[in-house]
């Protein structure tokens, strides 16, 4: 690998889930992000480099070419709309669904329903599928609030084990998607920095295989 390859990854679950398999491609960072400051780590290939940016933001960062690969949640790229972006690989890491969730039997009588939700574009799909008329409430973080204090009838979130929702008293009421990391890759990277870019892609591959 000669070329210069900048990778875009936000420094949660996903970094934590992706070293073992950036570490099978032979990267590994020199700095942890949790505790370095730096927003662009050095690796153990000194022509790769990460660059640590909030997770909705790595699908921006990757369009635009400021980096030329990225890792993100599906959850982000169903929001961003995945313009101008390659998807070559499901690395299989930081997996959960997106789901409805409120108070048992919420969201059954007739009237117009409020949604809040992180997941805007997402709730929308969701719901004009069904053919439903939603309100729709964007809301930053802490979904599960929303229905507690009268804000919204149901919340679309993430859902792992399923204890944030009972801690709160909320059930998981229908499925949206399966959610799961993807290596995501700018267009004009791929054309201009091919070689290298497949080599690390097949690496990548290789270790998500091995794991699963
Ligand atoms: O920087 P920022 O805070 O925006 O992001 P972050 O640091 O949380 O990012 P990072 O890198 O940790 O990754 C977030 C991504 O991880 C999401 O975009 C998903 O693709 C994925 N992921 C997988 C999850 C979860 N599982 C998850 N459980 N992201 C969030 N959660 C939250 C969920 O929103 C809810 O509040 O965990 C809670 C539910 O968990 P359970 O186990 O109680 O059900
Ligand atoms: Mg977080």
């Amino acid at each position: 690998m000669s070329q210069p390859l900048t990778i875009a990854v936000s420094k949660g679950r996903i970094f934590k889930d992706a070293l073992p398999l950036l570490a099978h491609a032979g990267i590994e960072p020199l700095d942890d992000p949790a505790t370095s400051r730096k927003l662009i780590l050095d690796t153990s290939v000194p022509e790769v480099k990460l660059v640590i940016i909030r997770t909705t933001d790595v699908p921006t960062y990757v369009e635009l070419g400021a980096a030329d690969l990225g890792i993100a949640g599906k959850d982000v790229l169903l929001e961003h709309g995945g313009n101008g972006l390659y998807e070559p690989l499901d690395l299989g890491i930081a997996r959960c669904r997106l789901m409805v969730a409120g108070r048992p039997g919420a969201g059954e009588g007739p009237g117009r329903l409020r949604i809040a939700t992180k997941y805007v574009e997402s709730a929308r799909r969701h719901y004009a599928a069904q053919g439903r008329q939603v309100e729709i409430i964007k809301l930053y973080g802490s979904m599960e609030l929303a229905p507690l204090v009268g804000l919204a009838d149901l919340i679309v979130d993430l859902v792992d084990t399923g204890n944030t929702l009972k801690a709160n008293g909320l059930v998981p009421l229908e499925h949206i998607a399966d959610i799961s990391s993807r290596l995501i890759v700018n267009k004009a990277a791929m054309k201009m920095k091919h070689a290298a870019i497949t080599a690390l892609v097949d690496r990548l591959r290789e270790a998500v295989s091995q794991a699963a």
